[in-house]
């Protein structure tokens, strides 16, 4: 198995982790990324392979798949063991939905917080925009990170199991944190939770590799 990950992708991210997690051995390559010029030039096989040019791209034979979520649903069908999905109908699209808000609902407010990470801009008006928007997506996060809080059901979101919305959560508040998003003691739960997923080696790695990353490619974030 080949994947097309990037060292700041937080969705590539999540796809090693899942790897990690079921124990399957691949072959990384990490896309051309850098701060200034995103992912460009884009990667010839993520661009023959996902219409949209985006990473991760996973190549297993002579299948390539992309999107972070189709691929976990991929390796849950191919590779079963051990499960990142829960057993019942009711708990698996519990676990897709709390995927569908780390990936989609969380991701919102990280755009105005990566924006607060640029170089000011020039127009004073235009760079106080910025950083009221900023301000907002921090209230937003506050409120998410109470939400997800709630949603805790034990150890991990949905009870005993780690699952893929432990992953997609987990990639979220990484990239909160890293982007000097508002501290966690508010939603006490969370904190925990979080601690604990920072204690699996296969979260681990991630989150270790990410501040790696930043120290290469974002040297000037505080
Ligand atoms: N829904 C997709 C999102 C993938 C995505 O946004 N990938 C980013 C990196 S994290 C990317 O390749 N961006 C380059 C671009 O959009 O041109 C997934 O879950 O895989």
């Amino acid at each position: 198995m080949k994947l097309f990950s990037g060292p700041l992708s937080l969705f590539a991210r999540k796809v090693e982790i899942a790897l990690a997690e079921k124990g399957l051995a691949y072959e990384r390559e990490m896309v051309p990324f850098t701060q200034a010029q995103g992912y460009s030039p884009k990667h010839p096989a993520v661009l023959a392979a996902n219409p949209k040019g985006q990473v991760p791209v996973l190549v297993d034979g002579d299948l390539a798949l992309f999107d972070s979520t189709l691929i976990f649903e991929y390796l849950e069908d191919a590779y079963p063991a051990p499960p990142l999905y829960p057993r019942t109908p009711r708990e698996r699209a519990r676990c897709r939905m709390l995927e569908l808000v780390a990936d989609d609902v969380w991701l919102k407010p990280l755009i105005p917080m990566m924006r607060r990470n640029s170089p000011p801009d020039p127009d004073p008006a235009r760079q106080r925009q910025r950083e009221d928007e900023a301000a907002r997506a921090e209230d937003e996060l506050r409120g998410l990170y109470r939400a997800a809080a709630a949603e805790i059901r034990g150890d991990f979101l949905l009870g005993d199991q780690f699952t893929v919305a432990d992953i997609a959560l987990f990639m979220m508040v990484v990239w909160t944190q890293r982007l000097g998003g508002p501290a966690l003691d508010s939603a006490p739960a969370l904190a925990a939770w979080y601690a604990r997923l920072l204690q699996r080696p296969s979260c681990a790695t991630a989150a270790r590799e990410i501040a790696e990353a930043d120290r290469v490619l974002s040297p000037g974030r505080g």
